[in-house]
């Protein structure tokens, strides 16, 4: 492989590859802003070895990689606890199958609109690359609001939601799993919904409860994979490891109070977490019994958390810094975004770096706005891109795939170790490439490259 493609390539390509991202743009569309955002951040990336190897172009990948395979959007009715009839919206983007099967999460929150989906599902089918695993790329989901519904009420919509989606889903054509919204009891019910609809009782989902078939670790797979990724990523980068050191997380959800248990797990002090609402700052350490307690079991939101420790502080969202978030305005040494897209700001990327960062980890999906990331890449931070950091989510996802098709079960330290592996190899293998490519230490552009390059060469290898 050509060494340092990226001096070979010109300010004046790039501008063009630029221009060609903002022609493919309605202006008028604010929807696809996040899908569009997502796709400049990758072309980008990647404009050097496209432009330096005309056997992409020849293949129009990038037109072809840019275009979801097909949109599914449907109508789903269903009955609320007053026995009321509702209306949502369901989706599922099946974005590219050339590495395998469609694989990607189901997010049921109010924002969800197609291009958030494509946007999930663009990053979806890179970040599956990265693995190493067998899987394609998808996403899909609802604008149904989980939050203050009945058990019940999940279920009736969960049932409603899977009576359309079956027909376009199956082990080796498309595999959802959870995201924002939808953790093991949505999937216990669209998995109950799916084997009654079809009679079959096969991996046609991953995250299902352990008693349907579900992997062990696959709740913890995704925050401790960004702990893995980042131990590695400092380690590769000469900087000293997380024992000891300080940690701010935003998100209270599945993957933050993951990324926390592993933090405690080995020795390091998170000390932040947030939700829609607001952020705790507690500096001896967040509680995270209590945030387990009122997260997954009650459901409710973090305010209460200072009535159990008065050291701690809560800051509500009408009191963040002016475009920015409370959690980010804390001195630690290690940083993870772990909420939602865009939800570390350039103004939050500059308090950071002032307040004396060093390592960055998006375990949410594209938690840094463009201008954050430039602003972050430009200083002398560590910075794990989403695609790889969070990657050990989809990844045990994929294992739970294989103990389904194999009617087995193993064990957690089986699945552990595997997690371990596979986050220890994206991150050499991202940080390689990167070095490859004239980028040494800018895992952004080592993760689009590697990603791309491997959905691009099996693209070409199967034709149209
Ligand atoms: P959860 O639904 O379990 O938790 C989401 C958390 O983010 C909650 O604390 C929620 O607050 C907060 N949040 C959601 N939307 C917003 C918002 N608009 N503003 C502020 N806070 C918000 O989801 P997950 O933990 O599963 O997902 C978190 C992120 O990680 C997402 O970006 C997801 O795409 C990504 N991800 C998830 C994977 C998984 O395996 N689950 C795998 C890889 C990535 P509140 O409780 O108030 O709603
Ligand atoms: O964004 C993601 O990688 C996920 N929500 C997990 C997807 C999956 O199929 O496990």
């Amino acid at each position: 492989m050509a060494n340092n493609k990226l001096a070979q390539v010109d300010a004046k390509e790039l501008a063009a590859a630029r221009e060609y991202i903002k022609s493919l743009k309605n202006p008028n569309c604010k929807e696809d802003d996040v899908f569009f955002q997502a796709m400049e951040e990758v072309l980008l990336s990647i404009a050097p070895l496209y432009l330096s190897d005309p056997v992409y172009k020849e293949n129009a990948i990038v037109r072809r990689l840019i275009t979801p395979d097909r949109i599914i959007k449907f109508k789903v009715e269903w009955l609320d606890r007053n026995n009321e009839m509702q209306v949502n919206t369901g989706y599922r983007v099946q974005f590219n199958n050339a590495l395998g099967p469609y694989k990607g999460g189901l997010r049921f929150h109010p924002s969800v609109n197609e291009g958030i989906l494509k946007f999930l599902g663009f990053e979806q089918i890179l970040k599956n690359a990265l693995t190493g695993l067998p899987i394609g790329g998808g996403k899909g989901g609802s604008d149904f609001d989980p939050k203050g519904k009945t058990d019940f009420e999940v279920m009736s919509f969960c049932s409603a939601f899977m009576k359309e989606l079956h027909k376009y889903i199956g082990p080796r054509i498309d595999v959802p799993a959870g995201d924002i919204g939808v953790g093991a009891r949505e999937i216990g019910y669209l998995f109950g919904e799916y084997k009654k609809i079809t009679s079959t009782y096969e991996g046609v989902l991953t995250g299902k409860p352990f008693f349907f078939g579900g992997s062990l670790m696959r709740p913890e797979a995704t925050g401790y994979g960004v702990i893995y990724f980042t131990e590695k990523m400092l380690e590769l980068e000469g900087r000293e490891d997380l024992k000891g050191k300080v940690c701010t997380i935003s998100g209270s959800g599945n993957v933050a109070l993951h990324a926390i248990e592993k933090l405690y797990q080995i020795g390091a002090v998170p000390v932040t977490c947030s939700d829609s609402k607001g952020t705790i700052y507690d500096p001896r350490g967040v509680d995270l019994a209590l945030l387990k307690e009122l997260k997954f079991e009650k459901r409710t939101s973090l305010e209460s958390y200072v009535d159990q420790h008065a050291e701690a502080v809560y800051i509500p969202v009408s009191e963040y810094p002016k475009g920015g978030h409370a959690v980010w305005s804390y001195p630690c040494y290690a940083a993870f975004p772990c909420a939602t897209q865009n939800e570390l700001t350039e103004v939050d990327a500059k308090a950071l770096v002032k307040n004396g960062c060093v390592s960055i980890s998006e375990g949410a999906n594209m938690p840094s706005t463009l201008e954050a990331t430039q602003y972050i890449l430009k200083s002398d931070l560590c910075f794990a891109p989403a695609k790889a950091a969070n990657a050990g989510g989809v990844a045990v996802s994929a294992l739970e795939m294989s103990q389904n098709a194999q009617m087995m079960r193993w064990s957690f330290e089986k699945v552990d170790a595997k997690l371990k592996d596979i986050m220890i190899h994206i991150c050499t293998n991202v940080a390689q490439t990167a070095e490859d490519y004239g980028v040494k230490g800018n895992y952004v552009d080592g993760a689009n490259i590697a990603g791309f390059k491997r959905v691009a060469d099996a693209m070409i290898a199967e034709g149209i």
